[in-house]
């Protein structure tokens, strides 16, 4: 069996799964919101991670159709969680090759309305790759969705070779800081130097900062220290199946 025919049988049977992991002020000591992480549970082959299957579901074009289930479920069950007052928000990650779709757009608002979620509670993550190969067509789709309340996220930050210019020519609202940088704190001074350049530039361009991949206390008063309130990592969290998320957000206000 390749890999391609088990992923399409996967997306038929139930054996994709998404986690969620909390995004938290350490400020307020605030759940903010969820990440949505993609997961493969083979029957035979155990727990596949993303990076193995995510590059064939791309060559496939499986992206497309497993990203719109991955959105669907994800909104679905963020909003069984709280009642409508939630302010609770969802990121959930895109692949290139999805943005690049003709349909995209018109894919994430169809989801929006089957499901009812929130526009402005739905953060969408992009890599700097995707900005790398068509960034006219991407600002247009970028700008339609932002236009119904959509935000997006530069997730790795840091880590691509682009341009800075796209920052400010995209409806931009989040910047996260790779898990690389976040490590590296403690290790080196030029890490420090670059994460407090990144927090110093968001701050400029009034854009949110996520600090990803937080591990320790001494990480977490370090980037509290450089003015970076926003977490993920698994100093507060690994990511969770639904109901476990809902208990520790539950528990945490
Ligand atoms: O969850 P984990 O740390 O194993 O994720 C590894 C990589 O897979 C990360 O780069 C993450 O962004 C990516 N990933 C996880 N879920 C999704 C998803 O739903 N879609 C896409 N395109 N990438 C995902
Ligand atoms: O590329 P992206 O940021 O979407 O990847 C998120 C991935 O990082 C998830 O698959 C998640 O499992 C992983 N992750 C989340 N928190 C931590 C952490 O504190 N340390 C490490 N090493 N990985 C983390
Ligand atoms: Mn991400
Ligand atoms: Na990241």
């Amino acid at each position: 069996l390749t890999m391609e025919t088990g992923l399409r049988r996967a997306l038929g049977n139930r054996e994709l799964q998404v986690l969620y992991q909390p995004q938290v002020d350490v400020s307020s000591g605030r759940i903010l919101g969820v990440e949505a992480l993609l997961r493969w549970q083979h029957p035979d082959r155990g727990l596949i991670p993303p990076m193995d299957f995510i590059p064939v579901a791309e060559q496939t074009g499986l992206i497309v159709p497993i990203s719109l289930w991955l959105l669907r479920e994800a909104c679905l069950e963020v909003l069984s969680w709280q009642g409508p007052e939630s302010e609770l928000r969802l990121a959930v990650n895109l692949s290139s090759l999805h943005v690049e779709q003709p349909d995209f757009v018109d894919g994430i608002l169809d989801v929006l309305l089957e499901t009812q979620f929130p526009p402005e509670r739905l953060e969408l993550e992009i890599t700097e790759h995707v900005l790398m190969r068509n960034l006219d067509a991407v600002i247009e789709k970028l700008r339609e969705l932002s236009g119904r309340g959509v935000t997006f996220a530069i997730d790795d930050f840091g880590t691509g070779y682009s341009s800075l210019s796209y920052l400010q020519r995209l409806p931009i609202h989040t910047l996260k800081i790779d898990q690389s940088f976040t490590q590296g704190l403690y290790q080196t001074t030029d890490e420090a130097t670059l994460v407090n350049t990144i927090i110093a530039m968001a701050q400029g361009l009034g854009l949110q900062v996520v600090a990803e991949g937080v591990e320790t206390g001494e990480q977490l008063r370090s980037l509290r220290s450089m003015q970076c309130h926003y977490m993920q990592g698994f100093l507060f969290s690994i990511p969770l199946v639904g109901p476990e998320t809902r208990s520790l957000i539950a528990s945490w206000d």
